[in-house]
């Protein structure tokens, strides 16, 4: 499950989104993506401001946060935008999306969030089969006006989830393998669900939830690692830090903190 090619190296023959979120994560030197799981829209981007230098991505729940009409969603996701360009760093929409073709497509692209006007990345579960892939992929490709990625959640970070169940993580890679010009990545563990079965692991884009340097886990079922074994140890490329930054007492600092410890772990395992 070696892992040594260097990000800027997997840049070069990637497409349009993995290439620009690989060059944009060597420039920085950063493999973090924060979530900032905050429900006020003002302290989503007050902190967003203040971290977007260490982060190569931003990781939104945007049916969580409390908004007081249509318009402040529009201008919520106008200065998220801004801020994206600003500090050069991806909008990553964690939707999950779950249903059939059908209808994800009505959720990705309509409702009251447009998700695919705004965010560079979203993700959606293997569950549906096929469909939910090539649904998403259809509006990613024919309405988005930028390039767009669709990460498929191969396996969670939750105890108990059943991405171990029997050939779960196998019919989820190949979904993707399937359809590389929509899927450009994988929420998992680490890269081990694609060097199993093949060596096409630099095509696709490895991102891991679940990384806490001070907790063990919450009261849910959440199961923390460090970045030094999820980069180090399990070969993913970019550790996902929710509450391990946005609730500690100097987020930016501690911010720093898990960016300069991705960054170690990956220079660590990287040979050229
Ligand atoms: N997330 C997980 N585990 C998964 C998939 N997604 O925790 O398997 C998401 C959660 C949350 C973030 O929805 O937004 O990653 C983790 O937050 P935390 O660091 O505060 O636990």
């Amino acid at each position: 499950s070696a892992q040594t090619r260097s990000y800027a190296s997997r840049a070069e023959k990637a497409n349009p989104i993995l290439k620009k979120l690989f060059g944009l994560m060597e420039e920085k030197k950063t493999n973090l993506c924060v979530s900032v799981d905050y429900t006020d829209p003002s302290k989503i981007l007050d902190i967003i401001d203040k971290v977007g230098p260490k982060v190569c991505m931003v990781k939104t729940h945007i049916d969580i946060i409390s908004f007081s009409s249509v318009d402040a969603i529009r201008s919520f996701t106008a200065s998220l935008t801004a801020l994206s360009q600003k500090h050069n760093f991806l909008i990553f929409e964690d939707r999950k999306f779950a249903d059939i073709g059908s209808t994800v497509q009505h959720q990705y692209r309509g409702g009251v969030y447009n998700i695919v006007e705004w965010a560079h990345i979203t993700n959606a579960h293997s569950f549906p089969g096929p469909g939910i892939v090539t649904g998403l992929g259809e509006v990613m490709l024919k309405e988005a006006k930028e390039p767009r990625g669709l990460l498929l959640l191969a396996e969670m970070s939750s105890a108990g989830n059943l991405s171990t169940e029997g050939a779960y993580r196998a019919k989820t890679l190949q979904m993707a393998r399937d359809h590389k010009d929509i899927v450009c990545g994988f929420i998992a563990m680490g890269n081990q669900i694609v060097t199993e079965s093949g060596d096409d692991s630099d095509d696709f884009i490895f991102m891991t939830p679940g990384v806490n340097l001070a907790d063990k886990g919450d009261a849910h079922g959440q199961q923390y690692q460090s970045p030094e074994f999820v980069i180090g140890e399990k070969k993913s490329d970019i550790i996902i830090v929710g509450r391990g930054i946005i609730k500690a007492e100097d987020p930016v600092a501690v911010a720093e903190k898990y960016r300069a410890a991705g960054w170690e772990a990956y220079e660590k395992r990287t040979v050229a």
